[in-house]
Protein backbone atom coordinates (compact mmCIF):
# COMPACT_ATOMS: atom_id res chain seq x y z
CA UNK A 1 0.00 0.00 0.00
CA UNK A 2 1.38 3.45 -1.12
CA UNK A 3 1.25 6.68 1.24
CA UNK A 4 -0.35 9.22 -0.58
CA UNK A 5 0.01 13.01 0.89
CA UNK A 6 -1.86 15.82 -0.90
CA UNK A 7 0.55 19.25 -1.39
CA UNK A 8 0.07 22.53 -3.15
CA UNK A 9 0.19 22.55 -7.06
CA UNK A 10 1.09 25.97 -6.52
CA UNK A 11 2.40 26.67 -3.78
CA UNK A 12 2.45 30.68 -2.38
CA UNK A 13 5.80 29.89 -0.72
CA UNK A 14 7.20 29.58 -4.16
CA UNK A 15 9.53 26.49 -2.79
CA UNK A 16 10.65 27.97 0.53
CA UNK A 17 9.75 24.78 2.38
CA UNK A 18 6.81 26.53 4.30
CA UNK A 19 3.94 24.54 2.88
CA UNK A 20 2.81 22.76 5.68
CA UNK A 21 3.31 19.03 3.66
CA UNK A 22 6.94 19.94 4.02
CA UNK A 23 6.31 19.00 7.40
CA UNK A 24 4.85 15.26 6.74
CA UNK A 25 7.54 14.73 4.07
CA UNK A 26 10.05 15.34 6.42
CA UNK A 27 8.69 12.92 8.79
CA UNK A 28 8.34 10.33 6.16
CA UNK A 29 11.67 10.90 5.17
CA UNK A 30 12.94 10.33 8.65
CA UNK A 31 11.35 7.14 8.70
CA UNK A 32 12.46 5.92 5.41
CA UNK A 33 9.15 5.57 4.07
CA UNK A 34 8.15 6.06 -0.01
CA UNK A 35 5.12 7.98 -0.94
CA UNK A 36 3.71 9.50 -3.43
CA UNK A 37 2.05 13.34 -3.90
CA UNK A 38 -1.20 14.13 -5.04
CA UNK A 39 -0.82 18.13 -6.33
CA UNK A 40 -3.80 20.03 -6.08
CA UNK A 41 -4.92 23.19 -6.76
CA UNK A 42 -6.85 26.01 -4.98
CA UNK A 43 -10.11 24.96 -6.85
CA UNK A 44 -9.75 21.49 -5.85
CA UNK A 45 -9.20 21.99 -2.06
CA UNK A 46 -12.54 23.56 -1.92
CA UNK A 47 -14.41 20.01 -3.67
CA UNK A 48 -16.01 17.59 -1.80
CA UNK A 49 -13.71 14.64 -2.81
CA UNK A 50 -10.63 17.03 -0.81
CA UNK A 51 -13.55 18.09 1.78
CA UNK A 52 -14.39 14.79 2.76
CA UNK A 53 -10.42 14.20 3.21
CA UNK A 54 -9.75 18.04 4.84
CA UNK A 55 -12.67 19.41 5.93
CA UNK A 56 -11.06 22.67 5.98
CA UNK A 57 -10.32 22.64 2.68
CA UNK A 58 -6.44 22.71 3.30
CA UNK A 59 -3.31 20.49 2.70
CA UNK A 60 -1.97 17.92 3.70
CA UNK A 61 -3.71 15.18 4.15
CA UNK A 62 -1.94 11.37 4.86
CA UNK A 63 -3.42 8.24 2.97
CA UNK A 64 -2.76 4.92 3.58
CA UNK A 65 -4.90 1.47 2.87
CA UNK A 66 -8.41 2.47 4.20
CA UNK A 67 -6.52 5.49 7.01
CA UNK A 68 -7.19 9.06 5.73
CA UNK A 69 -6.08 11.77 7.94
CA UNK A 70 -5.64 15.48 8.61
CA UNK A 71 -3.39 17.97 10.31
CA UNK A 72 -0.28 18.08 10.00
CA UNK A 73 0.68 17.64 13.91
CA UNK A 74 -1.61 13.94 13.59
CA UNK A 75 -0.18 12.85 10.65
CA UNK A 76 3.66 13.06 12.16
CA UNK A 77 2.63 11.68 15.23
CA UNK A 78 1.00 9.08 12.77
CA UNK A 79 4.19 8.30 11.10
CA UNK A 80 6.30 8.92 14.29
CA UNK A 81 3.78 6.34 16.16
CA UNK A 82 4.22 3.30 13.37
CA UNK A 83 7.77 3.80 11.80
CA UNK A 84 11.25 3.71 14.02
CA UNK A 85 13.14 6.97 14.19
CA UNK A 86 10.90 9.39 15.59
CA UNK A 87 10.47 8.42 18.81
CA UNK A 88 12.16 7.69 21.79
CA UNK A 89 11.04 3.90 22.90
CA UNK A 90 11.41 5.09 26.66
CA UNK A 91 7.37 5.33 27.63
CA UNK A 92 8.03 8.51 29.23
CA UNK A 93 10.38 9.76 26.99
CA UNK A 94 7.95 9.29 23.92
CA UNK A 95 5.06 10.75 26.08
CA UNK A 96 7.22 14.21 26.25
CA UNK A 97 8.04 14.10 23.04
CA UNK A 98 4.21 13.94 22.13
CA UNK A 99 3.79 16.99 24.08
CA UNK A 100 6.93 18.51 21.86
CA UNK A 101 4.60 17.99 19.15
CA UNK A 102 1.66 19.71 20.54
CA UNK A 103 3.45 22.51 22.06
CA UNK A 104 4.42 23.30 18.25
CA UNK A 105 0.72 23.17 17.05
CA UNK A 106 -0.91 24.93 19.66
CA UNK A 107 1.50 27.03 21.73
CA UNK A 108 4.27 28.47 19.38
CA UNK A 109 2.50 28.41 16.00
CA UNK A 110 -1.01 30.48 16.90
CA UNK A 111 1.31 33.34 17.52
CA UNK A 112 3.57 32.74 14.70
CA UNK A 113 0.66 32.27 12.13
CA UNK A 114 -1.45 35.51 13.70
CA UNK A 115 2.00 37.42 12.22
CA UNK A 116 1.19 35.90 8.69
CA UNK A 117 -2.40 36.65 8.94
CA UNK A 118 -1.89 40.45 10.03
CA UNK A 119 0.03 41.18 7.38
CA UNK A 120 -1.96 39.67 4.65
CA UNK A 121 -5.16 40.18 6.08
CA UNK A 122 -4.69 43.78 7.79
CA UNK A 123 -1.59 44.78 6.17
CA UNK A 124 -3.17 48.04 4.81
CA UNK A 125 -5.33 49.19 7.97
CA UNK A 126 -4.07 52.16 9.50
CA UNK A 127 -4.00 50.15 12.90
CA UNK A 128 -1.65 47.75 11.57
CA UNK A 129 1.66 48.55 13.12
CA UNK A 130 0.05 48.66 16.26
CA UNK A 131 -0.91 45.78 15.59
CA UNK A 132 2.04 44.32 14.60
CA UNK A 133 3.51 45.37 17.83
CA UNK A 134 1.40 43.80 19.81
CA UNK A 135 1.86 40.23 17.49
CA UNK A 136 5.18 40.43 17.71
CA UNK A 137 5.49 40.96 21.28
CA UNK A 138 3.49 37.55 22.14
CA UNK A 139 6.10 35.85 19.70
CA UNK A 140 8.64 37.31 21.68
CA UNK A 141 7.39 35.90 24.91
CA UNK A 142 6.96 32.47 23.31
CA UNK A 143 10.31 32.64 21.35
CA UNK A 144 12.25 33.85 24.69
CA UNK A 145 10.05 30.46 26.92
CA UNK A 146 11.63 28.05 24.02
CA UNK A 147 14.83 29.15 23.91
CA UNK A 148 14.89 29.08 27.58
CA UNK A 149 14.32 25.51 27.60
CA UNK A 150 16.08 24.85 24.96
CA UNK A 151 19.37 26.20 26.42
CA UNK A 152 22.49 24.45 25.11
CA UNK A 153 21.07 21.21 24.02
CA UNK A 154 20.92 20.03 20.73
CA UNK A 155 17.25 18.68 20.47
CA UNK A 156 14.14 19.52 23.17
CA UNK A 157 14.17 16.10 24.86
CA UNK A 158 17.94 14.18 23.96
CA UNK A 159 17.76 12.93 20.72
CA UNK A 160 15.92 14.30 17.84
CA UNK A 161 12.49 13.48 17.71
CA UNK A 162 9.25 13.99 16.33
CA UNK A 163 8.29 16.83 18.69
CA UNK A 164 11.75 18.72 17.00
CA UNK A 165 10.54 18.39 13.63
CA UNK A 166 7.21 20.02 14.25
CA UNK A 167 9.12 22.83 16.30
CA UNK A 168 11.64 23.49 13.78
CA UNK A 169 8.66 23.43 11.47
CA UNK A 170 6.61 26.29 13.03
CA UNK A 171 10.11 28.07 13.72
CA UNK A 172 10.98 28.18 10.06
CA UNK A 173 7.89 30.51 9.33
CA UNK A 174 9.69 33.33 11.32
CA UNK A 175 13.37 32.45 9.51
CA UNK A 176 14.45 35.90 7.75
CA UNK A 177 12.84 38.05 10.32
CA UNK A 178 14.53 39.81 13.00
CA UNK A 179 12.51 38.14 15.76
CA UNK A 180 15.05 34.62 15.43
CA UNK A 181 18.22 36.93 15.30
CA UNK A 182 17.46 37.93 19.13
CA UNK A 183 17.97 33.82 19.68
CA UNK A 184 21.11 32.22 18.30
CA UNK A 185 20.11 29.21 20.15
CA UNK A 186 17.36 29.07 18.45
CA UNK A 187 18.65 29.82 15.21
CA UNK A 188 21.49 26.96 15.90
CA UNK A 189 18.31 24.36 16.62
CA UNK A 190 16.61 25.12 13.39
CA UNK A 191 19.82 25.33 11.57
CA UNK A 192 21.05 21.66 13.12
CA UNK A 193 17.34 20.37 11.67
CA UNK A 194 17.40 21.86 8.23
CA UNK A 195 21.30 20.15 8.26
CA UNK A 196 19.70 16.18 8.53
CA UNK A 197 19.29 14.58 5.23
CA UNK A 198 16.16 13.71 5.56
CA UNK A 199 15.36 17.36 5.70
CA UNK A 200 17.30 17.85 2.52
CA UNK A 201 15.55 15.21 0.76
CA UNK A 202 12.34 16.49 1.72
CA UNK A 203 12.97 20.27 0.77
CA UNK A 204 14.68 19.15 -2.43
CA UNK A 205 10.91 17.13 -3.33
CA UNK A 206 8.94 19.80 -2.34
CA UNK A 207 11.22 21.97 -4.22
CA UNK A 208 10.63 20.41 -7.85
CA UNK A 209 6.86 20.51 -7.67
CA UNK A 210 7.66 24.61 -7.43
CA UNK A 211 10.24 24.60 -10.20
CA UNK A 212 8.17 22.43 -12.69
CA UNK A 213 5.14 24.55 -12.15
CA UNK A 214 7.20 27.82 -12.54
CA UNK A 215 9.56 26.42 -15.60
CA UNK A 216 12.57 25.81 -13.84
CA UNK A 217 12.59 28.69 -11.31
CA UNK A 218 11.87 31.50 -14.01
CA UNK A 219 9.07 33.22 -12.97
N1 LIG B 1 -3.59 23.05 11.17
C1 LIG B 1 -3.45 22.61 9.80
C2 LIG B 1 -3.22 23.84 8.95
C3 LIG B 1 -3.21 23.47 7.48
C4 LIG B 1 -2.98 24.71 6.62
O1 LIG B 1 -3.11 25.87 7.07
N2 LIG B 1 -2.62 24.46 5.37
C5 LIG B 1 -2.39 25.55 4.45
C6 LIG B 1 -1.11 25.28 3.66
S1 LIG B 1 0.33 25.25 4.65
C7 LIG B 1 -3.50 25.64 3.45
O2 LIG B 1 -3.96 24.64 2.96
N3 LIG B 1 -3.91 26.87 3.13
C8 LIG B 1 -4.90 27.12 2.15
C9 LIG B 1 -6.19 27.49 2.77
O3 LIG B 1 -6.33 27.49 4.00
O4 LIG B 1 -7.08 27.83 1.99
C10 LIG B 1 -2.28 21.62 9.69
O5 LIG B 1 -1.32 21.76 10.46
O6 LIG B 1 -2.33 20.71 8.86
Amino acid sequence: MTITITAFERSPDRGRGLARDMRVRWALEEAAQPYEVRLVSFQAMREPAHLALQPFGQIPTYEDGDLALFESGAIVLHIASHYAGLLPDDKNARARAIAWIFAAVSTMEPVIVDRETARFEEGKESWYEERLAHVERRIRKRLGELSARLGDADWLDGQFTAGDLQMISVLLRLEGSSLLEEYPNLCAYIARGKERPAYQRAFEAQKAVFLAVSGGGQS
